[in-house]
């Protein structure tokens, strides 16, 4: 008895929620609620069939006896013979991409497997999916007896909405029966997608600069008056505008600051070293690395050879070294690639010991150097490079750079930019 009694309850509680649910929009005229179309897309998706059709079988049914084909496959006045196809091959494999709304032609190769002779009265006929304004049937227009194949084509057009769309067609006898590539009858397909497939994100993307936390960007604005190449920086900004922050190999206790500017001749350096102990004693340029000297790389064509991972031709790896120290005399320049062109290099530098302590190095390199300079604003590979030797031995104990990842010198992915700006410096 209560518990008939709640149920009562229950029951009008949820006719008075029927009720407010149906009184709750106030607009007179209720809404009629239309049930979607299917979207094609997931109309394909359902109704694939169990096993894939479209792979070629070559030969492997080829040796169905007649005896084995269910005589339901014909109709009650059939002819006393089997209907039955082969996939051999077909155009427009699944999921080829084809345009919105463009027309195309699919073609399906099948033999004929069974013992009918496909003849006048046998179609192409659309069976389910995706018809994709195609015709509901297409004659044969030859005769295909047993063992032969014969070429089945269509005229689609792929839908203009983007997705995935599939139809699946059959072949029908005069007598109105349907049937297809094995004892069953089963359809084959068109498959198509109108929508493009993101592609494999590349590795490696040409762009104009290189990462930015690969050094950033360093600016070198044109000069309109030349600096004087004598050590003496007053005609430099101060203090100098770049630092070279990052410690990539070994140990130093090295800092330093330099400025680029340049003009159609040459590309100009003013660089400060705060270093401790200087040691530089070669006068071969080609070991000055072993002692307190500069480097820079350069490559001139960024972008053309951007995801290259070794040096090219038009990548530079200069050293200029201040000279013998600590009392600076004859500084040098020396091009360590490209190969084809390497050797001393003939720069005028400056250098001198500063009170910091360390030492200056000014110079003026000229544009033939790297073989050519800019026509005007350009983007470059870059990094300035400052090696450390504290002690008179035959390694030096360290590298900074602009270029945090200038652990190995010989990739130019690793460098940093360089902006060359066709405006004076601010
Ligand atoms: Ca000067
Ligand atoms: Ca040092
Ligand atoms: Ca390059
Ligand atoms: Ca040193």
């Amino acid at each position: 008895m209560k518990k008939t009694h709640h149920n009562r309850i229950l029951a009008s509680s949820i006719i008075a929620l029927l009720l407010v649910g149906c009184a709750l929009p106030l607009a007179s005229t209720p809404t009629q609620f239309v049930f979607p179309t299917p979207n094609l897309t997931m109309t394909a998706l359902f109704q694939i069939p169990p096993t894939n059709t479209s792979a070629p079988q070559p030969s492997v049914t080829q040796g169905v006896s007649t005896s084995s084909i269910p005589s339901a496959t014909l109709s009650p006045t059939a002819p006393n013979c089997t209907n039955q196809a082969q996939f051999v091959s077909e155009t427009f494999p699944d999921l080829t991409y084809v345009a919105p709304g463009t027309a195309f032609t699919k073609t399906w190769t099948l033999k004929n497997v069974g013992t009918c002779t496909w003849g006048a009265g046998y179609a192409l006929v659309f069976d389910s999916g995706d018809q994709m304004a195609g015709p509901a049937s297409v004659p044969i227009t030859a005769s295909v007896p047993p063992n032969a194949v014969y070429n089945f084509t269509v005229n689609l057009t792929a839908p203009a909405t983007l997705g995935q769309y599939q139809g699946f067609w059959k072949l029908q006898s005069p007598q109105g029966v349907r049937f297809g590539i094995d004892a069953a009858g089963k359809s084959f397909w068109v498959k198509i997608t109108t929508a493009v497939l993101a592609p494999a994100a590349p590795a490696c993307a040409a762009q104009t600069k290189r990462p930015e936390s690969y050094g950033g960007v360093i600016e070198a604005y044109y000069t309109t008056t030349p600096p004087t190449i004598d050590a003496v920086l007053g005609e430099w900004d101060s203090p100098l505008i770049n630092d070279v922050p990052y410690d990539v190999w070994g140990d130093t206790d090295n800092d330093a600051r330099f400025t680029l500017k340049w003009d159609f001749d040459n590309l100009y350096l003013a660089i400060e070293v705060e270093d401790d102990n200087l040691f530089q004693s070669t006068t071969d340029g080609s070991v000055m690395y072993k002692g307190d000297s500069v480097e820079i790389l350069l490559d001139k064509d960024l972008k053309g050879d951007y995801c290259s991972t070794s040096l090219s031709s038009d990548d530079y790896q200069l050293g200029i070294s201040p000279g013998n120290l600590p009392t600076p005399s004859s500084p040098t320049a020396w091009l360590w690639y490209p190969l084809s062109i390497k050797g001393t290099k003939i720069i005028t530098i400056v250098s001198a010991v500063t009170a910091s302590p360390g030492y200056i190095i000014e110079a003026a390199i000229p544009w033939s150097v790297f073989q050519g300079g800019p026509a005007g604003s350009e983007y470059y590979g870059f990094a300035l490079s400052v090696s450390d030797n504290d002690h008179s031995g035959q390694q030096q104990d360290g590298l900074i750079s602009t270029a945090p990842k200038r652990t190995i010198f010989s990739n130019p992915m690793l460098w940093g930019t360089l902006q060359i700006e066709i405006q004076t410096g601010p």
